[in-house]
């Protein structure tokens, strides 16, 4: 068998071999949600965006809603398991003590969580943790999509050239806002006061609406960089989950956000 042979057949065992690993992550995801079914736990396959509500997320509200996929649809750029112990766990636990903190500090939770944000420094740690901490899970899953990405269209489009310069210095920087926050946090793409795009990061689950934040603007695009997004696939290699994860930016979600803000 020549050198090429023995290529091609550990090639094929390859191959063979991550069919076989996609098999067993598509099983696993439904059983996950066999499993959440029979738990009543919320069907993650209910999208979001229902033909009456709006496409933008605007209005959050205190309750988790379902996935606006299954676990398994970001693979391979983010793994069932990461989806699923991010959305079940993770972000379960800040929509549960988001309420207790309401509770505790007598908010109406059918108010708009964008409203609390806006003033959270009038309220405890325990807000401020677990109503930004929702609220960015909330919009994070919107933000992303199964891939491929596309590209951003219409106004959005325009305003990302005219800021800077092209989709790919967008996306440089972003990643740079995202590799350099230390610790725990979150990168950003908003629309500041002066109607402009701007690009930062918050440290743990702060965000550009809290007016605590020194980054400030009505969010757009929102990218979790704690390492429970990551560390499963990923480890310490922050910088290869950022890149996997523009694979999976939903665009059109960002875009109809932007022209909300813009109006
Ligand atoms: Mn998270």
């Amino acid at each position: 068998m020549s050198a090429q042979d023995v290529n091609k057949n550990s090639r094929r065992n390859f191959i063979g071999t991550a069919v076989k690993a996609a098999m067993v992550t598509a099983v696993t995801g439904s059983q996950l949600n066999a499993i959440a079914s029979k738990e009543k736990v919320t069907p993650i396959l209910n999208p979001i965006v229902t033909p009456n509500s709006s496409p933008v997320l605007v209005g959050t509200s205190f309750t988790q809603l379902p996935l606006p996929y299954a676990y398994t649809a970001l693979e391979p750029f983010i793994d069932a398991l990461t989806m699923e112990i991010h959305y079940n766990k993770h972000a379960a636990g800040y929509a549960k003590n988001v309420q207790e903190a309401a509770a505790a500090e007598n908010v109406n939770t059918n108010s708009n969580l964008e409203t609390i944000l806006q003033k959270i420094s009038s309220y405890s740690a325990k807000m401020r943790n677990n109503a930004g901490g929702h609220y960015n899970h909330e919009l994070f899953w919107n933000c992303m999509k199964a891939a491929p990405a596309g590209v951003p269209t219409g106004m959005l489009a325009t305003a990302i050239n005219n800021s800077f310069g092209s989709l790919e210095t967008f996306k440089s920087q972003f990643a740079d806002a995202a590799k350099n926050r230390f610790g725990s946090g979150w990168a950003w793409l908003v629309v500041g006061a002066d109607k402009k795009l701007a690009i930062g990061s918050t440290a743990n689950q702060d965000n550009p609406l809290m007016d605590v934040s020194t980054f400030k603007g009505f969010p757009l695009l929102a990218l979790d960089v704690w390492e429970h997004a990551y560390y499963l696939k990923y480890q310490n290699k922050r910088a290869d989950y950022i890149t996997a994860w523009f694979n999976l930016v939903n665009w059109d979600f960002v875009a109809a956000r932007y022209e909300k803000a813009m109006q």
